[in-house]
């Protein structure tokens, strides 16, 4: 199997973090270069289906992207130690937070960093409204993060799972444009310190 990666770039890194999480060393990782538009080539194209990373090559005919199936793909192969969940209504709890944390803290993010970020600018066409909106989005959503932290360890539950990843991994990217959760935001501290020293944050960067 082949990764195809971009050493920067946050959602290539979530399935980096998967796999270190899980020790799996056996993917022979392929770096493009975005900024140099290899995303982009007939090649790419034609393999991935979509000018975007991360994309893992499973054989001649299928090739996957989109990092929470990448993950989910890895995760049938190794199973452990889990991210996805060992009974329906922890899978379903999981997935619930992954989308959560998808849709309103991971997508946000990137919108303020894409479109507020001076060197994205060789990939958006800029519109610093849309980086406000998104940051001010993501300011929220740091509040329904801060209140389940205050009952969990994790954002789903008691272990780091997938839904853990796809956050830590996006607030970490954020740091490109300044953003931090708001200092009163003390349980969001408490699990990103704890994210963040995990030997699997820094896989790959
Ligand atoms: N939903 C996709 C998003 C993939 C994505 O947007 N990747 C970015 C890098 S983080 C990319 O390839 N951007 C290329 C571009 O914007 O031209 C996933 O989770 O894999």
């Amino acid at each position: 199997m082949k990764l195809y990666d971009s050493r920067r770039a946050p959602n290539p890194r979530r399935v980096r973090w998967f796999m270190a999480e899980k020790g799996i060393e056996d993917i022979e990782i392929v770096d493009v270069d975005l900024f140099k538009g290899e995303h982009r080539t007939p090649d790419y194209l034609t393999r991935a289906g979509a000018a975007n990373v991360p994309a893992l090559e499973i054989d001649d005919e299928t090739t996957i992207t989109e990092s929470v199936a990448i993950c989910r793909y890895l995760e049938s192969l190794y199973p452990e130690p889990n991210f996805f969940g060992r009974d329906p209504k922890e899978t379903a709890v999981i997935e619930m937070w992954a989308r959560r944390v998808e849709l309103m803290v991971a997508m946000p993010l990137m919108m303020a960093v894409r479109h507020g970020h001076p060197r994205l600018a060789a990939l958006e066409t800029q519109v610093p409204e849309v980086a406000a909106a998104n940051r001010a989005w993501a300011d929220r959503a740091m509040k329904m993060l801060n209140r389940r932290l205050a009952q969990s360890e994790f954002i789903a539950c008691d272990r780091v799972t997938m839904a853990d990843i796809l956050a830590a991994t996006s607030i970490d990217f954020a740091r490109m444009v300044q953003f931090k959760p708001a200092e009163e935001m003390e349980h969001v501290h408490r699990w990103l310190e704890a994210m963040m020293v995990r030997p699997a944050a820094s896989a790959g960067t």
